[in-house]
């Protein structure tokens, strides 16, 4: 009998109203993992009404204070990584060693964001006037809605939480139904090390859910790393009704391959980025613009080294390639297929659902390699999300950069080139909100801001001190303590 997990709304672990749970299973091998509450618009009330509630005290808590839960929530999943590991791989497929990652990219941001508490830094800037005192302090928001996706179970939640909570806001967290079980060990955490009830609520659901949290009139700020179709109209609602919205929402990343470059340098990073996390990644590099002279050792190398990648449960270590996440993700992946089929280009490695050694009981889908793809292709325009990467010949430098920047998205680049020159031009004309030299287009470290341009985003960043600007509001104070009407602009 597989565990029933519930709600966490105000310090409790509580069932959702309906009373009713949904299955999840393994995506690997088809074993049920746990039931988790299917959630209606009343268990988002109630949610919300707990973080209202918890909100002034929290709001309250000298940030240094806020800071020590957090601490101590950082040392806990430290000394439990290995565990909530297994269970990222267990509930979404990713094999274990990147399930590790995702795991210490929660321990480095919630230490980060604990740190911040005594950090914060606001501004004092000299007034105009005389006996006049001027700076600019942050405040929270409020509640903010936190809507989390699957492929970075625990990494993702703690980008939102931790800098959310540092800041004083309270929290309603939605994970993706896809990886339910990280979130509710994440908040079994936040409650161990002392987190008061009603600062973080979970809540498990489907996209209702998450739609009744973004209208909720009590939440000031809405968080969501998913979709962009999904995230705009999110952005829509939350225009329309002045509410605060960070948004992340994909890529189509590209490397660049120069005629100059390490060609075996840059195929391990390209291998490492187009099929870890069997592409599910937002940093995934789904493109290799790649100049002529070096596109046929690139090609080549790149096809075999994709054929060497060993598919299987990611909580054999001798895995390199895990299973997509669902069924749903296999056939969008199968369709894209199809797609690039039709418009021409060239299946060079894979194509195919994997098959054998146990691989139909999961969502097995092989590394594939598209050749010959011209840049408007839809299959080197639309986000897959699987491990599916493109070729994309060019002629030169200028036609790189122009071929990666005429793309809907704008999250990661990456260029590989021994010339400086180039490199530094490079990162000038692109326009992506991350950027890298010699390496893959994943990596982000989590002090330096995290985002994108164009369709991935709305400007906002995660991570680093940017996040406290998405989780908080200036407030410029003045304090004259001449004890005579002063008048700014007007006096002098
Ligand atoms: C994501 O793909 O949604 O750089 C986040 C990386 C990770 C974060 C990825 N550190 O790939």
């Amino acid at each position: 009998m597989a565990n029933t997990y519930e709600n966490y709304i105000g310090g409790r672990w509580t069932p959702p109203r309906s009373g009713k749970h949904f299955q999840r299973e393994n995506p690997a091998n088809g074993e049920t993992i746990g039931a988790f509450p299917d959630s209606g618009p009343d268990d988002v009330a109630d949610a919300v009404s707990a973080a209202a509630q918890a909100y002034p005290r929290w709001r309250a808590t000298p940030a240094p204070q806020r800071a020590e839960i957090l601490f101590r929530a950082a040392e806990m999943m430290l000394a439990r990584k290995e565990e909530l590991s297994r269970e990222v791989t267990v509930e979404m497929g990713k094999v274990l060693k990147e399930a590790r990652g995702d795991v210490q990219e929660a321990i480095d941001m919630t230490y980060y964001a604990a740190g911040e508490g005594r950090r914060m830094f606001g501004q004092v800037v000299p007034s105009e006037l005389p006996d006049k005192f001027t700076m600019a302090v942050r405040q929270p928001h409020g509640i903010v809605g936190a809507i989390t996706p699957w492929n970075f179970p625990l990494a993702i939640p703690c980008w939102k939480l931790m800098p959310a909570l540092i800041a004083g806001n309270t929290v309603v967290f939605k994970p993706s139904p896809y990886s339910p079980l990280s979130a509710a060990n994440l908040l079994r955490i936040l409650e161990e090390a002392g987190l008061p009830p009603g600062v973080v609520n979970l809540l498990f659901g489907e996209d209702d859910t998450g739609a009744a949290l973004v209208r909720d009139p009590r939440v000031a700020m809405v968080s969501f790393t998913g979709s962009m179709e999904v995230g705009r109209e999110i952005a829509a609602y939350c225009g329309a009704n002045g509410k605060r919205v960070h948004l992340e929402m994909g890529g189509k990343n590209a490397i660049i391959v120069l005629g100059d470059a390490d060609i075996d340098l840059a195929v391990e990073g390209a291998v490492w980025s187009a099929f870890g996390t069997s592409g599910q990644r937002c940093t995934a590099a789904s493109r290799m613009i790649v100049q002529e002279g070096a596109l046929d050792a690139f090609t080549e190398k790149l096809i075999a080294s994709a054929e060497t990648l060993r598919l299987g449960d990611g909580l054999d270590e001798a895995t390199d390639v895990g299973p997509l996440v669902n069924r749903l993700q296999l056939e969008k992946v199968q369709s894209y297929i199809e797609i690039g089929r039709k418009e021409g280009a060239a299946i060079a490695v894979g194509g195919a659902r994997a098959a054998g050694d146990g691989l139909d009981k999961g969502y097995f889908f092989q590394p594939t390699v598209f050749t010959g793809v011209r840049p408007q292709m839809r299959i080197a325009q639309e986000e897959i999300f699987g491990p599916v990467t493109d070729v994309i010949p060019v002629s030169d430098l200028e036609e790189a950069v122009s071929v990666n920047n005429d793309v809907p998205y704008g999250l990661v680049s990456s260029i590989y080139t021994r010339d400086v020159s180039v490199a530094f031009k490079a990162m000038e004309q692109i326009t992506t909100g991350i950027v890298y030299i010699n390496a893959g287009t994943i990596g982000a470290e989590i002090h330096l801001p995290f985002g994108g341009t164009r369709g991935t985003g709305n400007g906002h960043r995660e991570a680093g001190t940017a996040a406290l600007d998405s989780y908080s509001e200036w407030k410029s104070v003045y304090i004259d303590y001449s004890g005579r009407l002063q008048k700014a602009q007007i006096d002098r």
